[in-house]
């Protein structure tokens, strides 16, 4: 098979989603496929209309006519647009066609490219090909590809500047001082009598300052694709005190099964959605509780793992079930985290005044508490009828506020190039304390441009071809 760096055939795919709309876009790139769109295309005139020969159009301007299927009958009233190569988004000759949204205009369109030569573009293909023909670096294209997905409106701003200035991005500026000292150490190992121009402390120093220049890049990136993926919110505490309630309170609706028996849910749960202008992941979990029943157990050790990825821990508390222990090995990471009690079932003692019930619940409050943070909210609430739940959701929204300010200069990229960008500082971190032992600059070399290579892997500068299909193959078709 070809390689699919080198296929240049015409493509073609809807762009916009299939449904009804008012219009629909088609996307065709390759070599010849302005000659192929047209003659299924006659441009509307006064009150006649002609065809247009492929010399005659003007780039990047709008035309105005039909579209007629192989058989010449008529297929949908359509505009037209031809951008010329390189001057398009995949760098080759490309066509846009606005049809009319819904389902047959768009399908019967493609249906008469198809069968005169253009072949339906695989998911990502445009974006390949843009990327192949150099109109758009890796991360170019991942930032459109989650800017089209991301329902984070604080990331989505973080995208919308990062495809503006792309090569602001500081991991240029890393591979840059990189490869000067790579240059320096290259000097210093040519000429290793001329000891003062680079002194092996000072080249340590440069590198300790490169990385950690790359640890705040790996730091803001994760926080970045913490909020592209929702901030998590997770309710916890044990079986029976109320977890899946809230979660529908919260929700609006009701998601998760409730009832009086404990051990309800097993398996977690979670929805995602926009919380007071926030993208939250809210999971409700399994009680915690020591228990024999092996599919609890599951549960419970899949409720432990969510509370240490957790951005904020709502933890409930039931006044009559709360004296006895929870799971072995939560507290621990309980403590650590950040998180609001909650004395629900509120509803139950309408006598009972706050503090009260705060009190009599204290030595498991006290037990949730770590001893060098302040103390956690506590709040009282009644899931079940909906009440407390206001100042409940205005902290909610302090604390995942303070969570998701992102900062000047974050760069967004995916996860699995955040492992990639911590691979490459412990290169480079190692590398350093090995040169401090050893004074050779030649290994440090070698490390240096292991680092550079993992960042041009990032970019795109370089890149390995299995790695292309999977990451462009994520994205949608038409993009
Ligand atoms: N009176 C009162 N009952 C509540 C309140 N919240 C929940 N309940 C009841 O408590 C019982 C357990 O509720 P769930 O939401 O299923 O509790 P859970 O924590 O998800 O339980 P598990 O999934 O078993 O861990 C149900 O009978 C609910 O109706 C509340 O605010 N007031
Ligand atoms: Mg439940």
């Amino acid at each position: 098979m070809k390689s699919i760096l080198l296929r240049n055939d015409i493509i073609a795919a809807q762009a916009t989603p299939f449904g009804v709309s008012a219009i629909a876009a088609v996307r065709v790139s390759g070599k010849d496929c302005l000659p192929l769109a047209l003659e299924f295309f006659s441009q509307k005139t006064g009150s006649a209309s002609r065809t247009l020969e492929p010399a005659s159009l003007r780039p990047r301007r709008l035309y105005h006519g039909f579209w007629k299927n192989a058989e010449g009958r008529w297929v949908d009233e359509v505009q037209i647009v031809f951008y010329r190569a390189p001057f398009s988004f995949t760098g080759e000759d490309m066509v846009e066609i606005f049809t009319h949204g819904g389902f047959l205009p768009v399908k019967m369109v493609l249906k008469t490219l198809f069968e005169k030569g253009a072949r339906p573009a695989e998911p990502g293909e445009f974006s390949f090909r843009a990327f192949v023909n150099k109109k758009i670096d890796l991360i170019g294209a991942q930032t459109i590809n989650a800017l089209i997905h991301t329902a984070s409106p604080s990331i989505e701003e973080v995208l919308a500047r990062q495809l503006y200035d792309r090569q602001e991005q500081p991991i240029f500026d890393i591979r840059e001082r990189l490869l000067g000292l790579s240059a320096s150490l290259e000097v210093a190992f040519d000429y290793p009598e001329d000891h003062d121009a680079e002194h092996p402390d000072r080249i340590a120093q440069a590198v300790a300052k490169i990385a950690q220049s790359l640890e705040a890049v790996i730091e803001k990136a994760e926080i970045a694709e913490r909020l592209n993926q929702g901030l998590s919110v997770v309710i916890c505490g044990r079986p029976n005190v109320g977890k899946s309630t809230l979660l529908n309170a919260l929700l609006g609706e009701d998601r998760a099964i409730v009832s009086e028996v404990p051990g309800t849910t097993r398996d977690y749960l979670s929805e995602s959605f926009l919380f007071q202008g926030l993208y939250i992941r809210l999971v409700d979990t399994a009680g915690l509780r020591e228990t024999r029943d092996t599919i609890e157990t599951l549960g419970i050790r899949k409720t432990l793992e969510l509370i240490d990825r957790a951005d904020l821990i709502l933890y409930l508390l039931d006044p009559e079930v709360d004296s006895n222990e929870e799971a072995p090995g939560m507290w621990e990471s309980l403590r650590k985290k950040r998180k609001i009690i909650l004395i629900n079932k509120r509803d139950k003692y309408p006598e009972t005044d706050e503090l009260e019930l705060a009190k009599a619940l204290k030595g498991k409050i006290e037990a949730l508490t770590d001893p060098n943070a302040g103390p956690d909210p506590v709040f009282s609430i009644s899931a079940l009828n909906r009440t407390g739940l206001s100042p409940l959701k205005e902290r909610m929204k302090g604390i995942l506020s303070e969570v998701s300010s992102v900062e000047e200069g974050t760069m967004w990229v995916p996860a699995f190039q955040i492992d990639l960008l911590k691979r490459a500082h412990t290169i480079l971190w190692e590398g350093m304390e090995r040169f401090r032992e050893t004074g050779m600059y030649e290994t440090l070399g070698q490390d240096l441009r292991e680092t550079v290579e993992i960042l041009d892997g990032i970019t795109g500068r370089s890149f390995n071809e299995d790695i292309l299909q999977t990451i462009f193959s994520q994205f949608c078709v038409g993009k």
